[in-house]
């Protein structure tokens, strides 16, 4: 080898040396998993958000006094359940696909569901099975038997104990929480309703919030008001289940506590909150939280409940329905067959993604196992990710042939933040004219679901476009769906 092939040797090593050493961050780039961005969910709320809709079950004094608030001084002797059979409750949420469920053991007028030791309002001087029922227990047992998930309502307000208020109280309070989380198997969530709880102060709550993570580690809260610091979920500001659009998961704890002057931000959550608390949706499947039976014919309709769920689940959120128990102690027919319909809506609408097998291109892919596919298929771990330093993307999905669809799902990797921050959706049948689906035109946040729905249309193409992010892509799931066609 001569001086020149020495060189011209050395040259190409160099060049080689020189194009691994551009190219190696890309490599390593696609095989690093993207890097967390603000509050994240911890392992409790990630549980939470995949139950997706909670049922809700307002029984108690105030169903046989026919009222909602009760002030606390009805008499035991008036409750009266003829026929209570929580087993019924829970077959009704088998046919709904509800697989979570709280129950109130004591709304504001302070009656008790189960025979506490710690009053005498309660079941135990009741007529209902001589005094010797236990409501609990049989919600939770039916839960049990259902593989349904528990959980309590324990109102902070009480309009009966006179001790309301007093440091009395919340020895009281303290006392009937150990007897619920001890006594009843898991609890899965507790409900710390804000309605007339100001006088229960944050030291209040520090102690009964020690109980829960005492007794049940697991356990979500619901937490309003003075119990900001412990809320793994919050309220989002009003009882019609319309979350905000955006809704972040994130928002100021002060928000929380503030709530009077927060609304907007628990309705719409905080791009830049410090704390992950995201909204969980309480609303009734009929006008009151209680049963009354001139609210029969207003029971949500079918086209309601299918509002509902976009407006709640659809917009990063938790649904929470009230069904609300009669006096019998059985949730009536017409609100288990709505029930039953939605299901039917949510199981005929999602069974089919129709940008399944597309050919998906997108401007800047991590690579890896970062693919675009990802998206598309029905594995819960895997997702797209572009590279570090690229916060928007352009996403085509070519379906293959004309699609017709409705409905529209995007999802994001919680885990990993709040990361787009805007984005549009458009549809085209040729490829180079595109139209925007104008319900998807400058949508905002993502987070464990966002969902639309509109006017059927026809494309054979897709295309998502991300037009600002805080890091970059990880995007979990883009769906496109048609919605079962039966008259709603
Ligand atoms: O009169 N209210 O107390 C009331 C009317 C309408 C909507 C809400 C409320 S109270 C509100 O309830 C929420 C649950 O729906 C939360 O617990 C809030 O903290 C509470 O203030």
């Amino acid at each position: 080898m001569n001086l020149n092939q020495v060189v011209a040797q050395i040259k190409t090593q160099l060049s080689l040396i020189a194009i691994v050493w551009v190219l190696m961050p890309f490599a390593v780039n696609a095989q690093r998993a993207p890097v967390a961005i603000g509050p994240v969910p911890n392992a409790r709320q990630i549980e939470w958000y995949h139950r997706e809709i909670i049922a809700f079950f307002h029984f108690g004094m105030n169903t046989f006094a026919n009222v909602n608030e009760g002030d606390g001084t009805a008499p035991p002797q008036l409750f009266n359940p003829t026929a209570l059979d929580c087993n019924q409750w829970t077959g009704v949420l088998k046919g709904a696909g509800i697989t979570t469920a709280i129950f109130v053991a004591k709304h504001a007028d302070g009656f008790c569901n189960w025979p506490t030791a710690h009053t005498n309002y309660s079941v135990k001087n009741s007529p209902w099975k001589n005094g010797k029922g236990d409501v609990v227990k049989e919600f939770t047992d039916a839960c049990k038997a259902a593989g349904i998930k528990a959980a309590i309502y324990l109102g902070p307000h009480d309009r009966h104990d006179s001790r309301y208020g007093t440091p009395d109280y919340s020895d009281y309070y303290a006392g009937q929480l150990s007897e619920l989380l001890r006594n009843y198997g898991p609890i899965w969530e507790i409900w710390w309703d804000g309605a007339g709880a100001d006088q229960i102060t944050t030291p209040f709550y520090d102690r009964w919030a020690d109980t829960v993570r005492k007794l049940q580690p697991d356990c979500v809260v619901f937490g309003t008001k003075n119990s900001y610091k412990y809320a793994d979920c919050r309220w989002m500001g009003n009882e019609s289940g319309l979350s905000g659009d955006p809704c972040w998961s994130t928002i100021n704890p002060v928000s929380i506590r503030e709530e009077a002057d927060h609304i907007t931000q628990l309705n719409h959550g905080e791009i830049d909150g410090s704390a992950y608390v995201p909204a969980e949706v309480d609303v009734s499947i009929r006008p009151s939280w209680f049963y009354h039976q001139e609210e029969d014919a207003h029971v949500k309709t079918v086209a309601g409940l299918w509002d509902l769920y976009f407006s709640s689940v659809g917009h990063n959120s938790v649904l929470l329905l009230n069904f609300p128990p009669d006096k019998r102690g059985l949730i009536s027919a017409i609100d288990s067959i709505r029930a039953d319909s939605l299901n039917y809506l949510i199981k005929g609408t999602f069974k089919i993604n129709l940008a399944a097998g597309a050919t998906i291109k997108s401007q800047h892919p991590r690579g890896g196992i970062y693919k675009p596919a990802n998206m598309v298929d029905v594995n819960e771990s895997t997702y797209y990710a572009t590279n570090d330093n690229e916060v928007t993307d352009t996403i085509t999905f070519n379906l293959g042939k004309k699609k017709t669809f409705d409905v529209l799902m995007l999802q994001e990797v919680i885990g990993l933040g709040h990361r787009t921050i805007g984005w549009s959706v458009d549809y085209s049948t040729d490829g180079k004219n595109w139209i925007a689906i104008p319900e998807a035109i400058g949508k905002q946040s993502i987070g464990y679901k966002w969902l639309i729905k509109f006017k059927p249309l026809t494309a054979s193409r897709v295309r998502l476009r991300v037009t600002s992010g805080k890091a970059c892509l990880a995007i979990h799931t883009f769906g496109i769906y048609k919605q079962p066609s039966i008259k709603l």
